[in-house]
């Protein structure tokens, strides 16, 4: 069997498992890359005038990591021009803030040529190469035109966005067109899936079959979802660490006699958190005899500083989470805890343990691991119940969550009254259907699945 090659926009410290900058996608890939093997190439994350061709290499628990640098202009305009000002906000139903700038997409596409040229000298002819997430959607077609008839397949971590939102993007033809020189496409959801097979059939005029392959430009493409998963195990005992335990016995301790609610973001539009602290205001200005006996602590990560959006996000919180606590705040307690500092993996999971209220309400999210962190985290004999918007993919498997439109403060506000008042019983039923779902659907089984159907398939693109 051929190696594995991954190649995300960044590679993950596999050497700090635990650290709190590794995000969603670099969680996700280090734990099945340890699993397989491998080489994950991606960038470095500095900027510099070396690696830009070649790759620095280094071993890590069996997997061989490649990393690029990137220059100063193409941080600019590939990492936060088109990925993310361009493409992120766009997928994410913000096309009023998408930018169209003509240099975003041309040092795009000419990043994307640096990695496969980064990639020539390691390919080997057995080997699969899968390609992570938006920002190297043309990667696998600069690799076609290198001559490399390898598998590749491709997975989009964010949504897909619905026809009619897609079609703002001047060059969603050219980007489509490139995706069909992947193997095999993976979206998070049946709903990503569904709006990508809504535009090729209308755009293309192409009709998947039922196991969905799509015939279209000469090559032949399967596209399915696959939903991406945690590795609930390790995120039990992680909350059971030493690290677990302090965070969770200090906020059981210091919120005693009161029910605690905790969110867990990146500080990103899409995550709707001026909507979850308006919410949470909504509650607290509807149910006055529950004053003292609510806190709401909320873990903002910074991201994307760089980004005019995220830094008058950041400061648009802070201004909130003040006016909340200023509003309804007493001598002796603290209606909002929100911290924009990152903490530990372990200390995570001994905040989820803590709470008895988790609240993921992204206003667009492709999965949301957050979600089935908090699952995996609960005690059996007296779960937490978590509350998650109907737009995280996740809601498609999480059925026992209290859904809601986080568009609404009202509902929003009724599902925390639910969630702070339900008894122990339904807390139960609801946990253990929740935790079957993130066990049965976990991050090894995602990439089983995921790679079992890449490599089935002949290099010329007929099923085996
Ligand atoms: C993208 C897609 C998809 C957060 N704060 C801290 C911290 N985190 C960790 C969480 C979780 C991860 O970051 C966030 O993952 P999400 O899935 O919630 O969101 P994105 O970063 O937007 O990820 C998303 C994902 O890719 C995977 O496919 O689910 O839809 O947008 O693991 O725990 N980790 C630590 N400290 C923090 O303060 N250590």
């Amino acid at each position: 069997m051929g190696r594995l090659i991954v190649v995300s926009n960044r590679v993950a410290d596999l050497d700090k498992p635990q650290s709190a900058s590794s995000g969603g996608l670099a969680m996700a890939m280090a734990g099945a890359l340890r699993e397989e093997g491998g080489i994950w190439l991606g960038w470095s994350g500095n900027s510099g005038t070396e690696n830009l061709t070649r790759p620095e290499l280094s071993e890590i628990d069996g997997v061989t990591i490649a990393r690029l640098s990137l220059s100063d202009r193409e941080i600019d305009e590939y990492y936060n021009g088109f990925a993310n000002r361009t493409l992120w906000p766009l997928f994410h139903y913000r096309n009023d803030l998408a930018a169209y700038e003509q240099s975003f997409r041309d040092t795009y596409t000419d990043v994307n040529r640096r990695f496969a040229e980064a990639l020539r000298d390691l390919i080997e002819p057995d080997d699969v190469i899968w390609v992570q997430d938006y920002h190297l959607i043309p990667l696998g077609r600069e690799l076609r035109a290198m001559g490399f008839t390898n598998r590749i397949g491709f997975f989009l971590h964010i949504p897909w966005p619905a026809r009619e939102i897609f079609i703002t993007l001047p060059q969603h033809a050219e980007l489509v067109w490139s995706m069909f020189a992947y193997d095999l496409i993976g979206f998070q959801s049946r709903g990503s899936l569904q709006a990508f097979i809504d535009y090729v059939s209308t755009d293309l005029n192409a009709v998947p079959s039922p196991d969905g392959a799509i015939d279209h430009f000469g090559r032949s493409l399967t596209a399915r979802s696959y939903p991406i998963g945690i590795d609930p195990a390790e995120m039990a005992s992680l909350a059971l660490t030493d690290a677990g335990r302090e965070s969770y016995e200090r906020l059981k301790d210091v919120h005693q006699g009161r029910k605690l609610l905790v969110g867990v973001d990146r500080i990103d539009y899409s995550k709707g958190l001026p909507h979850k602290f308006a919410a949470y205001s909504s509650f607290l200005k509807s149910n006055h005899e529950l004053h003292g006996k609510t806190s709401f602590l909320q873990i903002g990560q910074p991201s994307r500083s760089r980004v005019q959006e995220y830094q008058e996000l950041s400061e648009h919180l802070i201004a909130e989470a003040g006016r909340i606590n200023g509003h309804y705040g007493k001598l002796d307690w603290t209606p909002l805890h929100y911290h924009t500092q990152s903490y530990d993996r372990a200390a995570l999971a001994g905040i989820y343990r803590a709470a008895d209220v988790c609240l993921v309400t992204p206003l667009r999210d492709g999965m949301n691991l957050v979600a089935k962190e908090f699952v995996a985290a609960q005690e059996p004999e007296d779960p937490g119940v978590l509350i998650l918007s109907q737009f995280a993919g996740a809601a498609e498997q999480l059925e026992d969550a209290l859904i809601v439109n986080p568009y609404s403060d009202d509902q929003c506000a009724a599902a925390i009254l639910c969630a702070t008042q339900m008894p122990l019983d339904e807390r139960k039923e609801r946990w253990r259907n929740l935790i079957n779902s993130v066990t049965t659907e976990s991050l090894t089984a995602w990439k089983e699945r995921f790679l079992c159907d890449l490599r089935g398939k002949d290099a010329d693109g007929s099923t085996q």
